[in-house]
């Protein structure tokens, strides 16, 4: 609860410290809601659910159960969490890591490779953002961090046959996960998502049914601009997954509601800092409850 409390402080500013400061202030008059609906669009909460969030307190006013009810409304946006299975019996598991540039791909696979190592998988990273050579380097300096193997290919070369090499050792090599990092790319440049169908279509040919899973990195700070990326991308390549990163930073958290109500696409994981350790499993009560700082709303301390 901590992190994710610690995480969304900057949208909980936005939201809820405000709408304190209005409610302490006494002044839950028409404009102070209007306000309070302006706040809720700015931490890009979608603007439907802000409307009948605003209803609600016009109703209801804001006592002690109005956390309560925000909290009912907002879970029924956000659904049940869809935990990834890391008991996975077939192995290797394959794991395409896409996304937008600078998103946090290249950190999430690290993090993943960490997470999968804390459960006792082997892992193995990809190096397939052959783009730049900072992004193999950067790969490799995690995959020494972490303590997993790392698969690349010089700079310029085919990222397909890095996706391709890296399913190869995999297999040889007993290993349990392959995490796939590829370059970013905007989703207009039309020959970079060909690339990334490329290495899709390969990562299939080297190993039937891979990838299994196909994560699209989000950064939070985009807010609202993610859900059209995400939606791009998934025409391109269907997602089996979203990871959303750098909640920590941004102000704009309230967008995930909008995301699970327009792509019934599951948030796997939340990147909540920088580490390695930073990175957990998407828990929609806590990201709720710490949208809400509902401890705050009803007056209560912040717990743990
Ligand atoms: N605060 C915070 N920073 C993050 C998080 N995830 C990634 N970052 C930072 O975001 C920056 C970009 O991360 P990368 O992993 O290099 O992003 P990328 O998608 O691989 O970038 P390209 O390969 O250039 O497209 C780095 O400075 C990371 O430390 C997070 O959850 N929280
Ligand atoms: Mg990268």
């Amino acid at each position: 609860m901590k992190k994710w409390f610690q995480a969304l402080t900057r949208t909980r500013q936005v939201i809820v410290d405000r709408f304190r400061a209005l409610v302490g202030a006494g002044r839950l008059d028409s404009r102070s809601l209007e306000e309070f609906e302006e706040l809720l669009i700015k931490a890009d909460v979608p603007p439907r659910l802000a409307a009948q969030m605003l209803e609600d307190v016009r109703r209801h006013g804001s006592g002690s159960e109005l956390s309560d009810r925000l909290e009912t409304a907002m879970m029924e946006l956000v659904g049940e969490a869809v935990r990834f299975d890391w008991a996975f019996q077939e192995t290797p598991r394959v794991v395409l890591l896409i996304g937008v540039n600078g998103s946090g791909k290249t950190t999430t696979a690290a993090k993943l490779a960490h997470l999968a190592k804390s459960r006792g998988r082997s892992v193995l990273l990809a190096a397939a953002d052959t783009f730049r050579a900072a992004g193999t380097d950067q790969l490799r300096i995690w995959a020494e961090r972490v303590g997993c193997e790392c698969v690349s290919g010089v700079q310029g070369s085919d990222a397909a046959a890095v996706a391709f090499d890296s399913v190869k050792a995999g297999l040889t090599r007993k290993i349990d996960l392959v995490l796939v990092d590829t370059a970013g790319r905007m989703h207009t440049r039309l020959p970079l998502m060909d690339e990334l169908r490329k290495v899709h279509r390969t990562l299939g040919k080297c190993l039937s049914g891979a990838p299994h899973e196909v994560w699209m990195v989000v950064d939070a700070a985009l807010g609202n601009n993610a859900i059209s990326q995400v939606k791009h991308f998934h025409d391109v390549i269907p997602l089996t997954g979203i990871i959303v990163s750098k909640l920590d930073g941004s102000s704009k958290a309230g967008f995930i509601l909008g995301l699970r109500k327009e792509l019934n696409i599951a948030i796997r994981f939340a990147g909540l800092g920088e580490s390695m350790n930073d990175l957990v499993p998407f828990n929609p009560r806590e990201y709720v409850r710490a949208l809400l700082g509902i401890e705050s709303l009803t007056g209560e301390t912040e717990s743990a």
